[in-house]
């Protein structure tokens, strides 16, 4: 994503790292005559070394496993992205620019956590996260996920739907949207000493957070976050670009104003509050036609609120 004021640290996915990276290598490999390289492997900045490098990483890790129900409603209709692709192009400012956030995440300690519940609520609360975890039914979604960027990964979800959360909070009448924020910790996360609207918050309509498709994540591929994807706790939100979906939630606050949203501060012209995928509605610097599949590089049609219609077609006019 490009920003009006662009410091010489940041660079829209496009020009960044990996696509170039990826773009010099395709051709360099074509002169070579070495195109039975696996184009997963390649796409997806994975060489031999590296797959091994992250499932070093991933192992080093020690992640959880969840107890949880699969459910059978959410079903995809592509193939699941690889765990060691979605672990290692992620988005997630606090920590890289680039697609290479896996590696600048050692500082970050996601444990102890908790969640502070407040606003025009009857029930202000704060969630430590084990607690969360003992008391919540987790399932599992598949759910597609669709960048601004025009990239897409399906991968398998764990949490529980926000209503949930909601419920026990308890809002009052006037409360008629939902601000989430990210924690703020300069010395854990490297990019939050630089010059952005930190934290990174988010916002619904009270409506959109209600919705049965709203999912609060707490893990993935059948354990818990790694710290790339949003340790411990977020939010999964598949109709709309995935910049909505925040990370390494802390706040949660219920408001009678439209929130500010980290996005939309820095370019309102170009990332809307609403923000739902749709593929005749460009962004104003490259087509939303399309999208392009992290894991095997395919190239296929953007649907209208990403596939999910049926669920949220009716909140909005369109
Ligand atoms: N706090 C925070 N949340 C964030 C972001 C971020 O930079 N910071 N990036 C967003 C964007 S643009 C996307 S596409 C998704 C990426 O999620 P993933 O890395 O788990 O695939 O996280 C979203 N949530
Ligand atoms: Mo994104």
């Amino acid at each position: 994503m490009l920003i009006k004021i662009k410091p010489g640290w940041f660079l829209p996915e496009h020009e960044a790292t990996p696509e170039s990276v990826f773009s010099n290598r395709r051709q360099f490999i074509k002169k070579l005559g070495l195109a039975s390289i696996s184009g997963a492997a390649l796409l997806s900045g994975c060489g031999k070394i590296q797959q091994e490098q992250v499932r070093q990483n991933l192992e080093a890790a020690n992640l959880r496993g969840l107890s949880f129900t699969p459910n059978p409603k959410f079903t995809l209709d592509r193939p699941l992205t690889s765990e060691s692709v979605a672990a290692t192009y992620n988005n997630f400012y606090e920590f890289s620019s680039g697609k290479e956030v896996w590696r600048n995440v050692g500082s970050f300690n996601p444990h102890p956590w908790s969640v502070e519940i407040s606003g025009m609520v009857n029930n202000p609360q704060t969630l430590a996260i084990e607690d969360l975890l003992a008391k919540m039914p987790l399932e599992e979604r598949l759910y597609r996920h669709r960048c601004v960027e025009a990239w897409a990964m399906a991968v398998p979800w764990i949490g529980f739907p926000l209503q949930a959360m909601i419920t026990q909070a308890d809002p009052k009448p006037a409360a008629k949207y939902v601000k989430f924020s990210t924690f703020y910790r300069p010395n854990e996360a490297p990019l939050q000493s630089k010059g952005y609207p930190w934290p990174y918050t988010e916002g619904l309509t009270i409506e959109e957070a209600a919705n049965e498709l709203t999912f609060v994540a707490v893990g993935i591929y059948g354990h818990e976050l790694p710290k790339q994807h949003g340790a411990p706790i977020r939010l999964v939100l598949p109709w709309k670009y995935g910049f909505k979906s925040i990370k390494s939630i802390d706040k949660i606050e219920f408001t009678d104003q439209k929130p500010a949203t980290f996005w939309n501060t820095l370019v309102p012209s170009e990332y809307g509050f609403e923000a739902n995928v749709n593929p005749n509605i460009p962004h104003p610097r490259w087509s939303q036609a399309t999208e392009r599949m992290i894991s095997t590089g395919d190239r296929r049609k953007t649907l209208l609120y990403n596939g999910y219609g049926e669920y949220v077609a009716d909140l909005y006019n369109i």
